[in-house]
């Protein structure tokens, strides 16, 4: 039946003796063809059928015509890009017999004539096709346990995915759009109607064209947005030193580094110093030394591990010796303010604490810091 005139017309497309067009299903090509799926009875057994005009006046086939499997459903037709028809059923041995031959099988004319496959033994109903633009079968399906799944032979040869599990009904429908992403409706068990997709989506709440995460179908490429709150933020902007923000979602820019010298009075009348020269891209030639005149503790490097900088204040960790002894760990944590600030932890080197002063501001000198 169809108002492709501007009228509903009604055609009888296939009659007889036993039952003819039960379980259809239709699709139309890209020329306005119909292509009707479906099942005619001959005693308790099903064949597969199919309907067209595609020569202008209908004509049927019959697509099964094995004697011992018996077709209970022809859940749905696709149409490809050739205009060739895809279909998907299920066969038992006959409508009394639930267990045996009891498969989901696929059936298509693409190579001009039919051609069936089996693609699952077992009862799965109320399955769905759709093909893709280079004429690639999908299906969805749930198999006995409940999940959601869709099986296709894009690759060459048929593989099947898991989409959704846990109680997810009994029905799905599957669509390909014009890019080939997959689209499915199906039912979360008695309750809920569901929506699945492999469309690739930007995620990008802040609008600068970045994504998190990242995804090629973003305006600005499928780099990462390491700040999806703040537009000035991304992997395009230009890094500003020492705000506190890694503007260009890069931690290796700028290269962290905290140098020059300056002493401070962690006690009064007790002087206390430091050197630093630290570089993120050269630990190997980094330094720091620390003089304290209270205890006579000196504390000299004798290898940085590490550097962070973020807001004008530099974290510095290395290992070195204290008064000549070596094993020792330190932390020093260095600010580039109003004022400079500095302060050290050291620990022994069975790992428990030898030193700590906190940080305070500096009498003299200056510390230059660079960092995110
Ligand atoms: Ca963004
Ligand atoms: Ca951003
Ligand atoms: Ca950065
Ligand atoms: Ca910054």
């Amino acid at each position: 039946m169809t108002n492709a005139s501007g009228v509903w017309i009604t055609y009888t497309i296939d009659s007889g003796d036993g039952y003819f067009g039960d379980d259809n299903s239709i699709a139309v090509d890209s020329n306005n063809k119909v292509h009707i799926s479906y099942r005619r009875s001959d005693g308790f057994k099903y064949f597969l059928k199919y309907a067209t005009n595609l020569s202008d006046s209908w004509a049927n086939y019959t697509v099964t015509t094995d004697s011992t499997i018996s077709v209970q459903d022809t859940a749905s037709i696709a149409m490809d890009v050739n205009n060739k028809a895809h279909i998907i059923y299920r066969t038992e041995t006959e409508y009394t017999d639930l267990t045996t031959n009891n498969y989901l099988k696929y059936a298509t004319n693409a190579s001009g004539s039919w051609v069936t496959y089996t693609l699952f033994s077992g009862e799965i109903y109320r399955t769905s096709i759709a093909t893709d633009s280079n004429n690639k079968a999908y299906i969805s399906y749930n198999p006995p346990n409940y999940s959601l799944k869709y099986m296709t032979n894009a690759s060459g040869s048929w593989a099947n995915y898991t989409i959704d599990e846990g109680d997810v009904g009994s029905s799905s429908s599957i669509a390909i759009d014009l890019n080939d992403n997959i689209h499915i409706g199906y039912s979360d068990g008695m309750s809920d109607l569901k929506y699945a997709t492999n469309t690739q989506q930007c995620i990008d709440n802040d609008g600068d064209g970045y994504g998190n995460p990242g995804n090629a179908s973003c305006p600005n490429g499928s780099v990462t947005d390491c700040d999806e709150s703040n537009p000035a933020v991304n992997p395009g902007a230009t890094e500003t030193p020492n705000n506190g923000i890694d503007d260009d979602c890069n931690p290796a820019t700028p290269v962290a580094s905290v140098s020059g010298n300056a002493y401070n009075y962690p006690i009064p009348l007790f002087r206390a110093s430091m050197s630093v020269n630290v570089n993120a891209s050269s630990l190997g030639t980094s330094y720091l030394r620390y003089y304290y005149t209270r205890n006579r503790l000196s504390l000299v490097s004798t290898s940085i591990t590490g550097i962070s900088a973020s807001g004008g204040t530099a974290t510095v960790t290395g290992a070195g010796s204290v008064n000549g002894a070596a094993g020792y760990t330190f932390t020093a944590t260095i600010s580039d303010g109003s004022p400079d600030t500095m302060g050290l932890e050291i620990k022994k080197p069975d790992g428990t604490n030898y030193f700590s002063t906190s940080s305070q501001a500096v009498i003299s000198g200056n510390f230059t810091v660079v960092g995110q």
